[in-house]
């Protein structure tokens, strides 16, 4: 396998002819169990230097019995017990500024990155030269398969600050020898400013949230601009369930007509674009070799057989500084089998990831995902661009109202229009869902992730009350 080493290594002067598909053709086209006993041993490998280095993870497999020598399998690997977000931010919290999980010395550290701690105490990601250097590479490799190549100009539409996104999409297109425009989003006006200066320096590739490149076309309209003209070859996106949202997914590509790629996992285990399904087409393939993931149910944590729903337990290949050994995402998914089909010898997650856990709720018996709510209204001709989801979680029964923004052309039909969506809504959910209009601009934009999600008692019933 190319430049497969232990610690990291890469050439960095290595990159491939632009007419060839692959970065590593090797790697990604081998039989996966010829892969799965290289990913076997390098597992093991990272264990026993986890558990030399990192004091976090030493404890808690002394606490559970386990020992790397003692992984024989990739079945065996199951019994690891994983680690929790909650654990990550408890421990740091112990042991400041980077937790004992830190595998390197604290001089080693040279990018500090972090979760912004709007919900709870912020995480901080201490990354290593090697491993900003291993998740470059990475992200490269990853993009490469998107079909970017030297020639593209990447804009990075998302903000350049503690979210590790921008940075790994930033050093990901350096590394492959593109452009990089670090525009960053998220100050005011500067929605506007991104129209002007993707024309003037002819911005090809896009990089940020699916709702952020929506907002990014309304706003291109409002000025003048057909979103259509504005050169883009391809948009790759992470942060939130979108790109392979079938009516999000049309949307954008409609708009700027041009190729759409998910991508993202958890900014924890970058190189987070380990996804990416490298052709065009919905859904995300697991780069098995630069981040394993497994897809387990959700209570026992074992992994689930292909064809089955689960939610993603991810562990870092590459990755020193501080390595990430079967962390449960929360996250849900459906993965499929490698299919040499595809090209690339990886297990496939078809509709991407749609949703986190938590987020799911349960109306009259029925298991609800907000991204499947949003591919319903998004999909309604007239669709206003906006849309609040309103649940209540009771005791008793979670209820649902949906109110959507309409464009104009619709409103002398309105009545007509909001029955179409509550039958589609119904057909697809299983239940029935109060739809309420509201005027095009009623609902913020934003310029990262969307938070449509409203959990609130007293708007419902006056949702429900209204006619
Ligand atoms: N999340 C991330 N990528 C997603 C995708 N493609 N589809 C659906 N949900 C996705 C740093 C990277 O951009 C990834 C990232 O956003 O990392 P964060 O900030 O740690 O957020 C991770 C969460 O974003 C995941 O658990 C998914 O719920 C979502």
């Amino acid at each position: 396998m190319e430049q497969w080493s232990w610690p990291p290594r890469y050439d960095e002067s290595y990159r491939p002819d632009p007419a060839e598909r692959f970065w590593f053709r090797r790697r990604e086209t081998m039989p996966a169990d010829e892969r799965d006993e290289a990913i076997l041993v390098r597992i093991r490998r990272v264990m026993e230097y986890a558990w030399e280095n990192a004091p976090f993870y030493r404890r808690k497999w002394d606490e559970a019995g386990i020992h790397p020598s003692s992984i024989k399998s990739l079945a065996d690997f199951e019994k690891v017990p994983v680690v929790r977000k909650e654990e990550l931010r408890a421990d740091q919290a112990e042991n400041e500024p980077f937790g004992s999980y830190l595998a390197v010395p604290l001089s080693e550290v040279k990018h500090i990155n972090g979760t912004s701690g709007t919900t709870g105490r912020p995480t901080a990601f201490g990354i290593s030269e090697r491993d900003w250097r291993s998740v470059a590479n990475a992200h490269a490799r990853v993009m490469w398969a998107m079909g970017i190549r030297p020639d593209d100009t990447v804009l990075v539409a998302s903000p350049l600050s503690l979210y590790w996104g921008s940075w790994g999409a930033y050093i990901g297109a350096e590394r492959l020898g593109a452009r990089v425009f670090p525009f960053g989003a998220g100050t005011a006006g500067q929605t506007a400013r991104t129209v002007r200066w993707m024309r003037q320096m002819g911005v090809t590739v896009f990089y940020g949230t699916p709702s952020y490149a929506l907002h990014l076309a309304e706003v291109a309209r409002d000025e003048g601009v057909d979103p259509a003209s504005l050169g883009l070859r391809k948009l790759f996106f992470s942060g939130e369930p979108g790109a392979s949202v079938p009516s999000i997914r049309s949307r954008i590509t409609e708009a700027f007509d041009a190729q759409v790629y998910d991508s993202g996992s958890m900014a924890e285990v970058s190189p987070w674009m380990h996804l990416g399904a490298g052709s065009d087409e919905p859904g995300v393939l697991c780069w098995q070799d630069l981040v394993y993931t497994e897809v387990c149910d959700p209570t026992g944590l074992n992994r689930v057989d292909y064809g089955s729903e689960g939610t993603p337990v991810y562990t870092t290949l590459e990755r020193t500084s501080q390595p990430m050994i079967r962390l449960v995402s929360g996250d849900l998914t459906r993965w499929e089998a490698p299919s040499a089909d595809r090209g690339r010898t990886y297990p496939f997650l078809p509709r991407g990831i749609y949703g986190r856990i938590d987020d799911m709720f349960t109306v009259r018996g029925e298991n609800v995902y907000p991204s499947a709510i949003d591919d319903v209204v998004m999909a309604a001709h007239g669709y206003g661009g906006e849309h609040r989801i309103v649940i209540s979680r009771d005791s008793t029964m979670d209820s649902l109202a949906v109110q959507v923004e309409y464009e104009d052309a619709v409103s002398s039909s309105l009545e007509s229009w909001v029955a179409g969506i509550a039958d589609r809504l119904r057909t697809v959910l299983g239940v029935g869902a109060k739809v309420v209009p509201v005027r095009q601009q009623t609902f913020d934009r934003t310029e990262f992730k969307a938070r449509r999600v409203v959990d609130d008692r007293d708007l419902l019933r006056r949702l429900e009350g209204a006619s």
